[in-house]
């Protein structure tokens, strides 16, 4: 498959498990699962005609990792980002002491003072590197990174999750917690 087949296919799960399953017709389970088979019909039906040869490539390639499937292979699930209610069944989990979030310089003021908001999704998102955090605040504009005190944040209570892609997850991140 070509790179921008991948890519055309990748940006329809995106949309439709993360954010309007609705459209096709599907609703996520719990996890945020559907059926791979339901997920196909549909797809085809909305004239994206997607094989199953296809979607195993684009799950296994996808540079991000944006999507998984249980162990049996017939269901999917975008491993985070979603705008719509789900729960996807995260274990909390003790963070690094230090992590990263990336935005644009634009954000910069607000966010001192308002802190770091979901804003459409259903967490903050944060990564443990550097270089991830870059590229995440380039997508809105000249990008600035903030480093998060998460030590400070784990030890006064607030719960993070990690995706299965490696995306740290919190509710917000007040911004004493910011540098
Ligand atoms: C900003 C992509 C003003 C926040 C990426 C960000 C990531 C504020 C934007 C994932 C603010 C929200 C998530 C405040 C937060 N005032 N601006 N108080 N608080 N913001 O896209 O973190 O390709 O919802 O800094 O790689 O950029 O979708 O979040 O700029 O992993 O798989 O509001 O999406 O992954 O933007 O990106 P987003 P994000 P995928």
């Amino acid at each position: 498959m070509d790179k921008s087949r991948n890519t055309s296919i990748s940006k329809f799960l995106s949309k439709y498990l993360r954010h309007e399953p609705e459209q096709l017709g599907l609703s996520l389970g719990i996890g945020g699962w559907v059926q791979v088979d339901d997920l196909l019909v549909a797809s085809a039906k909305h004239n994206f005609v997607i094989s199953r040869e296809e979607l195993d490539e684009v799950v296994a390639t996808n540079a991000k990792q944006r999507f998984s499937f249980d162990l049996t292979k017939t269901l999917i699930r975008a491993n985070q980002g979603h705008s719509v209610e789900v729960d996807l069944q995260l274990e909390p989990r003790q963070p690094p002491d230090l992590l990263y979030h990336g935005t644009a310089e634009k954000n910069v003021e607000s966010i001192r003072n308002l802190g770091l908001q979901k804003m459409s999704r259903h967490h903050v998102h944060l990564s443990s590197d550097l270089a991830t955090a870059k590229t995440v605040g380039q997508r809105h504009g000249k990008p600035v990174v903030f480093e998060v005190n998460a030590a400070a944040m784990f030890k006064d209570g607030y719960i993070f999750y990690c995706s299965a892609n490696q995306v740290w997850l919190v509710a917000r991140v007040p911004p004493k917690y910011l540098q």
